[in-house]
């Protein structure tokens, strides 16, 4: 997603806060991850929002150094045995396979904690520090990204350790929960849930969020007014949403769970895209400045995802 000079910017940056250091286990799993190929998407909405008011990309490349830190720290841990269990990331093996699950838990703890260092020592008036910092913290706490995971693990959980939470007749359950729900309870005992409306709850805080907060701060950093702060948050939180949707539909294979296709059909899902995609083209229509790389950004997320 970031163009060659930009991404060059964005290494060098990496690279002045976490020189390589072979002889440091906890400094190598960082950066194993954080150096790893990837598309950089939430950088890139830092760097593009604030063009959007004119801000050079030297001011802000830190910023986005912080937020990708943060992106990865959530990577390493929702890969994790504990929470998805995944051997491979970013093409190469998990940082929990690389190294060790005590690592990467401390690789993950060291990248959350280098992003606030990083925000905090912004060469940026202490008021937009703050709101930076602000912004960041609620998109990825409780209300945001870690409680979007926590919900995404819950439900997951309901869905194949307690059946009895579940309305059989539900298009949200794959066939081995339909039939450990037929076995231990009747219809009449299930409580029903509206799945799509939770799914999409989940993307929100899991994933919208950081993409709102990224574009918010190109928005706080370029001296936005609040109603172009508010168009570029909701443009970033469509985005997000989009992001999802399309990871869903190509994620179906390997995970049924809390995936919109497992309550939508293909065509509903589509439409539910087109909604987002409107309401973005929205968000940006309403901006005077260059808007031109958020705008491809969001034709190419809702083209390849
Ligand atoms: C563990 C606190 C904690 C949070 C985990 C965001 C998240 C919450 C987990 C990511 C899990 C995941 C695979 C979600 C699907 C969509 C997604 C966010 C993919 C990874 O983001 P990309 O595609 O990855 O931007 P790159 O590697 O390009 O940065």
């Amino acid at each position: 997603m970031l163009d060659k000079t930009t991404k060059n910017l964005l290494i060098t940056e990496i690279n002045k806060f976490l020189p390589e250091d072979s002889q440091n286990k906890l400094i190598s799993a960082v950066r194993y991850v954080l150096l790893a190929p990837a598309k950089h998407i939430r950088p890139f909405l830092v760097v593009a929002s604030s063009q959007v008011f004119n801000v050079e990309v030297e001011r802000v490349i830190s910023i986005a150094v912080a937020v990708e830190c943060v992106h990865a720290y959530s990577l390493i841990h929702d890969d994790l045995p504990c929470m998805d269990n995944s051997n491979t990331r970013r093409g190469q093996l998990s940082c929990h396979k690389r190294f060790d699950k005590a690592t990467a838990v401390l690789a993950g703890d060291a990248l959350l904690t280098l992003a606030f260092e990083i925000l905090s020592s912004l060469n940026e008036d202490s008021n937009k520090r703050c709101e930076i910092i602000k912004a960041l913290s609620q998109a990825i706490g409780a209300k945001g990204m870690v409680g979007g995971q926590i919900l995404d693990i819950k439900t997951a959980l309901h869905v194949i350790q307690h059946p009895d939470y579940l309305d059989p007749e539900s298009s949200v359950v794959n066939e081995h929960t339909r039939q450990l729900c037929n076995k231990n309870r009747t219809l009449e005992s299930c409580a029903k849930i509206t799945p799509d409306s939770k799914v999409k709850e989940i993307h929100l805080m899991k994933t919208a969020k950081l993409f709102a907060a990224s574009c918010e701060i190109g928005a706080i950093i370029g001296s936005a007014t609040d109603k172009q702060r508010r168009a570029l948050y909701n443009y970033g939180v469509n985005l997000g949403l989009i992001f999802q949707a399309k990871d869903d539909i190509r994620d179906y294979k390997q995970d049924e769970v809390n995936n919109l296709m497992s309550m939508l059909s293909k065509s509903e899902i589509e439409n539910y895209i087109d909604s987002l995609f409107k309401q973005a083209l929205d968000n940006l229509g309403g901006l005077s400045g260059d808007t031109n790389y958020l705008y491809n950004l969001l034709n190419q997320v809702k083209r390849d995802g």
